[in-house]
């Protein structure tokens, strides 16, 4: 079993950074297959390129900017003797979309799937005491079965060009760190952990998998490195008397040292700070620890100049510091699972995060915001190939996202789709697949959900009871009758709301979108769309309604930071539904939030 376990150095494990400048060049006549890339780029051709990083927006040419097709890395590695009988793995945080790695010449991996990670095991192929090199092949091509789903468009000269279904732009790249990671050869694998709380003490329940028999420790240490629970085996059970509980905005981090041991002698040793919380939905109610908890905050993008999708931890870090400001509790990783260390930071500053799979613009159309608020309807699943492999695509993402994330107090909720048609029959078997996976491979059953786009409603939607949190993304008062038709927007948005009611669904409702484009800085008395006071009104009309319904439990808003998108008359260089600019810069409205979030108690509107 390959494993998921974030990369981390320990008495038995080494790591080699390999981020920096490695070679890079486009294939657009995919020749470098038949032309044995996979031995060395041809050096005629290549360039100098960042990773991690997109390689988008490094480009002063349009041609590159928008490359869509096969392109290719390559850089070298020393691998020193001394760890000759050791595991070799080489880690990609994420090739977007698909990859195929050859290290000396060989094989040694290929993935489908743009932001998770993968491992090649390395070994049988490692120059030892020498330089490996390491030549990848990437593809940053859309169609139905990739996720995010999109198409491909080839002009006449044969350029081809990217046509997402989807709302951001199609960057792409080695976009997060590359690493080698250095195992031992019997070595822990993974583990997994679900806590539960008995008055004031909680128990842990985990399994460790590893490659061999030897025996397992589990130790566990609070913050000022007290050794305050230990087991042994594979499975079992950790009793923590009186325990510090992960609480939202309030976290605290027990350390979970996992020990592989040959008697006396230790063989592998991983650690990994773990918050100790309990998450379920009772009722209109999600509870943290039993404690009602109303969402605010954001659904975000990995976005920024320059970088694009590009791991920026300066970024991340202002992210926090913003969301904190302004009174968030909670982010979505709309649309595409994030770089590990955001999930880190989410444990670290006590964030509760719903963490979405690239599952989307399953809804076939290039503006499906826009379309579904006409009522537009079109097919994505009755098509045979979505049956097939887009669905198998999704079902492994689902598998590494989960392995991945699973241990992360921050992790809530899997919004397993953004946006899907769900208004077919054909949509049907495919979710319920879909959301019974998901609970199967989730040690701790969090809820799962999918974001309802427009066209999702009361009478129409034929999959919202597959999920255990209701998560409307709404756009009346913008796509829907927007400016001086905002009181329109408000009856009828109140309408589909009291539809909603009349279902007694019994289930936590929550706004994972709403929002209007902004251009920072244009002001206009009185308000017209686009105008940061137009933002304000749109924004004061939501919160009516939002607080007029008891089963509504949160509100993330769309978006935390305006963004990169595909070009087109619908976006002004982008999106610019941010709170805040693309360089984090407060817009007016950030203000209104504050005061709002700031006043709203954390359980606002509880039954319990
Ligand atoms: C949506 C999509 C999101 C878009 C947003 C918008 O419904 O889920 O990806 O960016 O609308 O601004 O139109």
């Amino acid at each position: 079993m390959e494993s998921m376990l974030y990369p981390r150095t320990s008495r038995t494990r080494r790591i080699v950074d390999m981020n920096g400048l490695w070679k890079f060049c486009f294939d657009p006549k995919s020749e470098g297959m038949n032309n044995d890339w996979k031995n060395g780029l041809d050096p005629k051709r290549t360039i100098e390129m960042p990773v991690p990083a997109s390689f988008n927006d490094f480009f002063t040419d349009k041609e590159s900017r928008e490359y869509t097709g096969d392109f290719w890395y390559e850089t070298s590695v020393f691998v020193p003797g001394e760890w000759e009988g050791k595991n070799i793995n080489l880690r990609f945080d994420c090739a977007t979309h698909r990859a195929i790695v050859f290290v000396n010449g060989e094989k040694v991996a290929t993935h489908e799937g743009g932001f998770l990670p993968f491992t090649a095991r390395i070994n049988d192929v490692v120059n030892w005491n020498g330089y490996n090199q390491v030549v990848v092949c990437l593809n940053n091509e859309l169609s139905h079965t990739s996720l995010p789903a999109g198409s491909t468009k080839v002009f006449s000269d044969g350029t081809k060009m990217s046509k997402p279904f989807f709302d951001f732009y199609n960057y792409a790249g080695l976009q997060r760190p590359v690493r080698l990671v250095v195992t031992p050869k019997d070595e822990i694998v993974d583990f997994a952990v679900n806590h539960s709380l008995e008055g004031a003490n909680s128990i842990t329940e985990y399994e460790v998998s590893t490659d061999s028999d030897k025996k397992v420790l589990v130790q566990v240490y609070d913050e000022d490195k007290n050794l305050v629970a230990e087991a042994s085996g594979k499975k079992g059970e950790i009793k923590i008397s009186d325990a510090h509980l992960w609480e939202v905005r309030n976290a605290y981090l027990y350390t979970f040292r996992i020990l592989l041991m040959d008697q006396e002698t230790l063989v592998d040793e991983y650690e990994e700070e773990i918050g100790i919380r309990t998450v379920e939905v009772k009722g209109t109610d999600i509870l943290i620890n039993n404690k009602p908890v109303y969402l605010k905050g954001f659904g975000k993008h990995e976005d920024s100049e320059i970088n694009g999708r590009g791991f920026n931890l300066a970024v991340v870090k202002r992210d926090f510091e913003l969301m904190k400001w302004i009174g968030a509790n909670s982010f979505r990783t709309s649309h595409y699972p994030y770089a590990e260390e955001i999930m880190q930071m989410a444990d670290r500053e006590g964030f509760l995060v719903i963490d979405e799979i690239a599952a989307v613009g399953f809804f076939e159309s290039l503006m499906n915001f826009m379309e579904a608020s006409t009522g537009k309807k079109t097919e994505f699943f009755s098509r045979d190939i979505v049956q097939t492999e887009t669905k198998a695509n999704h079902k492994a993402a689902l598998k590494e996202l989960i392995a991945r994330d699973k241990n992360h107090a921050c992790v809530i909720a899997w919004s397993l789709m953004n946006e899907p048609e769900t208004t077919s029959d054909s949509a049907v078997p495919y979710f319920k697949e879909i959301f019974e996976l998901a609970r199967e491979l989730d040690p701790q059953k969090r809820p799962r959900t999918f974001a309802m786009v427009m066209n999702s409603t009361p009478d129409a939607c034929k999959c919202y009871s597959f999920s255990d949190i209701i998560s409307l993304n709404r756009y009346y008062g913008w796509y829907n009758r927007g400016g001086y038709e905002m009181k329109e927007a408000k009856e009828l948005f109140i309408k589909e709301m009291d539809q909603w009611k009349e279902l007694h669904l019994n289930k936590p409702f929550i706004f994972t979108e709403f929002g209007a484009d902004t251009m920072a800085g244009v002001h206009k008395l009185p308000s017209v769309m686009w105008s940061e006071e137009y933002q304000e009104e749109y924004l004061n009309m939501q919160f009516e309604v939002f607080d007029s319904y008891d089963f509504v439990k949160g509100e993330q808003v769309w978006n935390f930071a305006d963004f990169q998108t595909t070009e087109g008359i619908m976006r002004v260089n982008g999106n610019k539904k941010g709170i805040f600019t693309r360089n984090r810069q407060p817009k007016a409205v950030a203000y209104v939030f504050k005061k709002r979030w700031e006043s709203l108690p954390q359980n606002y509107k509880s039954i319990s």
